[in-house]
């Protein structure tokens, strides 16, 4: 077995239906959970529904439901977009589980030994949409002269028996914590989060006693944990804790918690300092990406241009979609989408690039020799040129994608691309079927090995396509790892089994811009 790789997303509020960042971000820790698959990694993928808290008991009251039975049908429809997007999650946590209520407070009594908490009077500003506490003087006015929370949602003041986390012990061990590591990523992120623990770091309420709709303090049972106290624990409750001998063992600490930007001070401030106070490991990685925005506007249920994931997924294609958000975007900075952005890279690079590529080598290979696979064949310079650009592409790939840098990555590979259709242009093995019929067949070898690699580097982005395509191919479901490149170059003493397509079908189609798309 290889090397455990514990990778997360946050966990999403079922306050309503999963939004398209929502699915962006299940999106890209998956393709990162595939990648490391791929490279030998015993990889455990985690997502989940976060249930508890002010926002979901707000709007539980307002739709005139409880909140359980909110939570019970929406975090139904985060499993099912995982599902759709071929998310391949190993752990669906909900928070109102049992075994979380259990991890959530083992950790509180951890830091409560440590000497961490107290009991005091909490008075300040509270926002129930970002579930937050603010400094005064962080918040901004809004148009009307109200004050905002610096994410521009309103604040209420609040004043409640409170438990208190020292956070401000931490302050001089978080920041070593950032200039020792890469534990925030990328760098944007890290200076705002340095600058803000450089300010000084207050204590932090940890429990209400408002309401009740959330885990109890062991021995407080008047009060509720901050739903951030709870939904931060989550990582760690679906390995088992607080059975330390457990998957926990295994798999903690995290290798990256894979966030979105707004929520990256409760990951890479509160989160270490509860853990550091546990005496438990730190998470190696916290990644704050960025916002994926409709025609470069916010997306907002105010405005009604909320994007549901699924319908779009069934217009394009759900590989369409994985393709272009880790194409499209800057991995750590906003993005953009728009369905003419999709259908355009899409056709240009899936469709015409790529795509035609596998289809015309494939449908020679099956006109001109039936189907059958040819190994120790004679290579000229031109071959081992062509082979090396797309080993040098994968290879770039590889390097690039385990930077979370998939957007130059898959750059690199389309360039191997580009490589082979130059190249099958150059040979024109069409031409070679009556004038050297074994130049052809060692072309047409040459085309399908490089076809074969470059499927299997871009699998993890777009795994059912590419899987559609290596059946055809007659390639081995267990051997399409990346331990496949290093077989030998031209198919000497590979065995190559079961290549019987009658016409091989392509697996990218071309894309037509809907009607109803502006
Ligand atoms: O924040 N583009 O839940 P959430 C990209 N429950 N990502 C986006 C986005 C967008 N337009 N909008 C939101 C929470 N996200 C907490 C997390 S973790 C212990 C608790 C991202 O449902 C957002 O940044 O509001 C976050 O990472 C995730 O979606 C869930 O957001």
């Amino acid at each position: 077995m290889g090397e455990p790789y514990y990778i997360t997303t946050a966990i999403s509020y079922p306050n309503g239906r999963p939004h398209i960042g929502h699915a962006y971000e299940a999106i890209v820790a998956d393709v990162i959970a595939r990648t490391r698959k791929a490279e030998g990694y015993d990889v455990r993928f985690q997502t989940g529904t976060d249930e508890h808290g002010l926002k979901m008991a707000q709007k539980a009251r307002d739709l005139g439901v409880t909140p359980l039975a909110l939570a019970d049908e929406m975090s139904g429809y985060f499993r099912q977009m995982c599902d759709v997007l071929n998310v391949g999650y190993d752990t669906f946590i909900r928070t109102t589980e049992p075994r979380h209520h259990e991890a959530s407070q083992a950790l509180w009594r951890r830091m409560e030994a440590a000497g961490d908490l107290y009991l005091d009077r909490y008075e300040g500003w509270y926002s129930v949409r970002d579930e937050a506490y603010y400094d005064e003087s962080e918040l901004v006015a809004g148009e009307g002269g109200d004050k905002l929370s610096p994410q521009g949602t309103p604040v209420e003041w609040t004043v409640e028996e409170s438990w208190f986390f020292r956070l401000s012990r931490y302050q001089d061990k978080l920041l070593e914590l950032y200039a020792s590591s890469d534990f925030i990523r990328p760098e944007s992120r890290r200076n705002e989060i340095q600058r803000f623990v450089e300010g000084g770091l207050r204590d932090l309420s940890v429990s209400r006693t408002s309401f009740d709709w959330g885990i109890k303090v062991p021995g407080s049972e008047d009060h509720v944990m901050y739903v951030w106290v709870d939904a931060l624990t989550n990582y760690i409750t679906g390995l088992g804790f607080p059975d330390e001998e457990s998957d926990f063992a295994r798999f903690w600490p995290a290798d990256v918690h894979v966030i979105g930007k707004d929520i990256v001070r409760f990951h890479a401030v509160y989160w270490p300092a509860f853990l550091m106070s546990a005496g438990l490991a730190l998470p190696k990685q916290v990644f704050g990406h960025g916002f994926l925005l409709n025609r470069g506007q916010k997306e907002s249920k105010s405005q009604g241009n909320v994007t549901d994931p699924i319908p779009l997924a069934e217009t394009f294609g759900v590989d369409t979609l994985r393709y272009f958000f880790l194409r499209e975007v800057a991995f750590g900075q906003d993005g953009s989408w728009s369905p003419e952005a999709i259908v355009t890279r899409a056709n240009a690079e899936l469709a015409n690039s790529f795509g035609n590529l596998a289809q015309r080598s494939l449908s020679m290979i099956f006109k001109n020799m039936d189907g059958e696979l040819k190994a120790g064949l004679e290579h000229t310079a031109a071959d081992d040129a062509l082979f090396a650009a797309v080993s040098e592409g994968i290879a770039a790939l590889r390097a690039a994608f385990s930077q979370f840098d998939f957007s130059n990555g898959l750059e690199a590979w389309m360039r191997a691309v580009f490589a082979c259709n130059q190249y099958v242009d150059e040979q024109a093995p069409w031409a070679l079927r009556k004038s050297d019929p074994a130049r052809m067949e060692a072309v047409l070898m040459v085309l399908f090995r490089c076809v074969r690699d470059l499927a299997i580097a871009v699998r993890p982005v777009v795994p059912t396509a590419i899987d559609a395509l290596l059946d055809q191919m007659g390639q081995d479901a267990g051997a399409r790892d990346y331990a496949a490149f290093g077989e030998s170059a031209w198919f000497d003493g590979l065995a190559v089994s079961g290549f019987r397509v009658d016409k091989p079908q392509g697996v990218f189609p071309r894309l037509e811009l809907p009607q109803d798309a502006e």
